[in-house]
């Protein structure tokens, strides 16, 4: 399997990036529903996170079964990868408990099918390529994460940049406006925001859809426009000439 996905351009419909799930799939429908969007011709590109927290886990198969749907890999779904070896008293701790009560083959389906989710996609679009991690982009060069995550890495290296790709919150964390070269944007998410948080080219949109009780909300990211449903708060340095 390849660590990062590319995908051409969709000339038939809207390509959506979407934030953190955690297994809440009837409220991400809705948002779908509310976006007028169609299945036969746009495609939803997830930044993963799937699972874990949320009520509707074990429905995750049925969405990765679906031909318009393409998620890259979550720190939360790495922990399904390595449900054998990992810390699984960490894990269930932070919203893992549902993968504890399924049986050994399941777990093991589960486990097989998030093996095939890669670190990166890259989905080209009218205006240029557009990335997406679930936690940010290690490298100031999307052309350096292409390089990184070819099968040809050595280990323990790629093991770091991959952790990156899942677990980093330093750009956000650090206001750090410097960006991505060679991509026209980064879309990602694991860092629950408010609204969406664009900092250079790089678009944190997880917005705790996952919490609607907290007031969090999906937020749909076009990929073509960069404009997000609903939309973001005016007065953002991303917008530029
Ligand atoms: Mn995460």
């Amino acid at each position: 399997m390849s660590l990062i996905k590319r995908f051409t351009r969709n000339t038939d419909g809207r390509d959506f990036a979407v934030g953190d799930i955690h297994g809440c799939f009837t409220l991400l429908q809705a948002a779908l529903d509310r976006a007028g969007f169609d299945s036969a011709v746009d495609r939803l590109f997830s930044v993963g996170d799937l699972v874990d927290r949320g009520p509707e886990c074990r429905d995750v198969l049925e969405w990765l079964g679906k031909p318009w749907f393409h998620p890259v890999r979550g720190n939360h779904d790495d922990y399904v990868c390595r449900f054998n070896t990992c810390d699984t008293e960490n894990w269930f701790y932070n919203g893992g408990a549902w993968f504890a009560s399924l049986a050994w083959d399941e777990q093991r389906e589960f486990a097989a099918q998030f093996r095939e989710l890669p670190i990166a996609i890259e989905v080209e679009t009218e205006g240029g390529l557009v990335g997406i991690v679930h936690a940010d982009c290690p490298f100031h060069d999307w052309g350096q994460l292409q390089i990184e995550l070819s099968e040809l890495a050595e280990a323990k290296r790629l093991k770091l940049v991959k952790n990156t790709c899942m677990w980093s919150r330093s750009r956000i964390t650090d206001d750090d406006h410097a960006g991505v070269k060679g991509v026209r944007a980064v879309v990602c998410g694991h860092t629950p925001v408010n609204a969406p948080v664009v900092l250079g080219n790089v678009f944190h949109i997880d917005t705790a859809g996952w919490l609607p009780h907290m007031r969090g909300y999906f937020t749909l990211l076009n990929l073509s426009t960069l404009e997000s449903i609903p939309p973001m708060p005016a007065k953002l340095d991303w917008v530029a000439a």
